[in-house]
């Protein structure tokens, strides 16, 4: 046993008083839109300062699941110091417990004041959540304390009462505080939006090879398969009758739309893969979706920038911000996307709405939960990963995957598909080969055309011999050049390399 006796009541009663702490804070941060409790606030500052390097290890080892990670990081933290907080509490160190909470208090509430969108206002959670702390501490301890007093049983019942009322009250404020938080309000505004009707439809989509090739990637990625990346713990919860979207900076007419206003405008479809820096050799943070959106070019002409202006920079409720060159407007077809897949974009895509520039990086491009677009220059402003070491322009690279068979598994002898994606927006893939083994290399089976915008399935037949054998795959773009085979790290601006799967043939 890790914990013996005292230790463990007392480390439990530090936990019941950090827990209420914790759940006050929760329903705190709910009060008001951008606030955030302590352990979000924290994990912001945590995000905000890891290096590429670390960025990429905590992708690599957790992929879509890396703030789950931090967070589940943090409460172990929290957790040790509660314990550590109740022993002294109640082995008479008092002075030394409230030190405690105090320094945690005061880390959280300075995070609190970085947080997008801070006021003073922002200290309240962290301030709640310690004095909560303290004044339950000092509850269990009174009835503690009756021990020399009164019975055991009734000083062990009081007790238990005191935990009780403490208890169902933390679970109360944590219920009200989730409820508040829960993106209930978006949730329902975006699931009333009816979308507008594109002007000029893409034609409905091929048959998908997928549906006859046993894992192979599906044309159109759904959005409940989509993969997410961003920084945000907490999903923005954005009012749709409040929001509005400025375009501003460097530009003769500064302009601001609501979201009938924006939407009300003309509307086109786009099918355009888009794709994670981080995504490594063969990785999955890579998807295709047809979304539906309103002219990125038209409004930047609308709002008419200064010759000198050579940036874009979005900006998202959040903080978050991304920017790319006024150049890659060059006629591709860059919106302001409100739409992915036939629904209104998801809460964790970016709702209301989100830039998409066909053939650049998420990270220089795609920012959601867009509330400002700003006409600026690369001298003057920097995207939110650029400071943190990743390049200021990102165009993607051609890459390609093997879907089937999966990397390390074994398959039988006989007759299989080999096939996967390979993806180069905006330039298109050309070719696809794949070498089996010493085989020479051979070129692939191609699927539809989209666009060249989206990626493009693969496949060709391969009749297993008992063996080991390594498979490797490689795609020409459509301007004929050969994806880079030199292996290169995601940072700073994505990886590169032909992505190789290892198979045990059995007989
Ligand atoms: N607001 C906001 N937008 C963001 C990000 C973010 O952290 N915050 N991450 C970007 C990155 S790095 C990528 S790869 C894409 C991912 O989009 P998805 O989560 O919809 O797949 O969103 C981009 N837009
Ligand atoms: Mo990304």
């Amino acid at each position: 046993m890790l914990f013996k006796g005292r230790w463990r009541v007392d480390g439990f009663l530090g936990l019941i008083a950090v827990g209420a702490g914790l759940a006050l804070a929760q329903l705190l941060a709910s009060l008001k839109s951008g606030l955030n409790t302590p352990v979000v606030s924290i994990g912001n500052r945590v995000i905000d300062h890891v290096p590429a390097s670390l960025k990429e290890f905590a992708i690599r080892t957790f992929g879509v699941d890396d703030k789950r990670a931090l967070v589940t990081t943090i409460y172990v933290v929290v957790l040790i110091l509660a314990i550590l907080i109740g022993h002294s509490y109640f082995s008479g160190k008092r002075g030394q417990a409230r030190a405690i909470v105090f320094v945690m208090m005061a880390l959280a509430a300075l995070a609190s004041l970085f947080d997008a969108k801070a006021s003073a206002v922002s200290l309240v959670p962290s301030i709640g959540a310690g004095g909560a702390t303290i004044w339950v501490l000092h509850l269990l301890d009174n009835r503690n304390k009756k021990t020399e007093t009164l019975t055991e049983t009734l000083n062990r019942r009081d007790l238990l009462k005191t935990i009780g009322y403490v208890g169902v009250g933390s679970i109360a404020a944590m219920t009200v505080g989730n409820y508040f938080r829960n993106h209930a309000s978006a949730q329902i505004q975006r699931l009333n939006i009816v979308l507008p009707k594109a002007l000029k439809f893409l034609p409905s989509p091929p048959k998908d090879p997928a549906l006859t090739t046993p894992g192979l990637s599906k044309l159109f990625t759904p959005n409940s398969e989509f993969y997410r990346i961003d920084t945000a713990i907490v999903v923005p919860n954005i009012n749709l009758d409040s929001w509005n979207l400025q375009i501003f900076g460097m530009v003769k007419n500064p302009r601001q739309y609501t979201y009938k206003e924006l939407t009300d405008r003309p509307v086109f479809e786009l099918d355009d893969t888009i794709a994670c820096v981080s995504n490594e050799v063969g990785g999955g943070l890579v998807g295709n979706a047809r979304w539906l959106g309103i002219r990125l070019d038209d409004l930047i002409k609308e709002a008419d920038p200064y010759s000198t202006a050579d940036q874009v920079m979005g900006y998202s409720d959040d903080g978050f911000s991304a920017g790319f060159p006024l150049a890659a407007l060059d006629g591709r077809d860059a919106m302001i996307a409100i739409g992915m897949n036939g629904q209104p974009l998801p809460l964790d895509h970016g709702f209301p709405a989100r830039i998409i520039v066909p053939g650049l990086y998420g990270y220089v491009s795609a920012t959601k939960w867009l509330t400002k677009i700003e006409l600026t220059r690369f001298d003057r402003a920097q995207g939110y990963w650029v400071p943190r070491g990743w390049s200021a322009q990102a165009p993607i690279k051609t890459q390609s995957r093997i879907d089937t068979p999966i990397d390390a598994s074994t398959v039988k002898a006989g007759k299989h598909v080999i096939a996967g994606v390979a993806w180069a927006p905006t330039r298109g893939i050309s070719k696809v080969e794949v070498k089996i083994g010493a085989d020479p290399w051979r070129a692939a089976t191609l699927g539809p055309v989209l666009a060249k915008t989206t990626w493009r399935q693969w496949w060709i037949d391969w009749d297993a011999i008992p063996d080991k054998v390594s498979i490797s795959v490689r795609a020409t773009d459509g301007t004929g050049a050969l994806q880079s085979s030199k292996s290169v790290p995601v940072a700073p601006n994505g990886a590169e390399g032909w992505h190789t799967v290892y198979i045990n043939v059995a007989t």
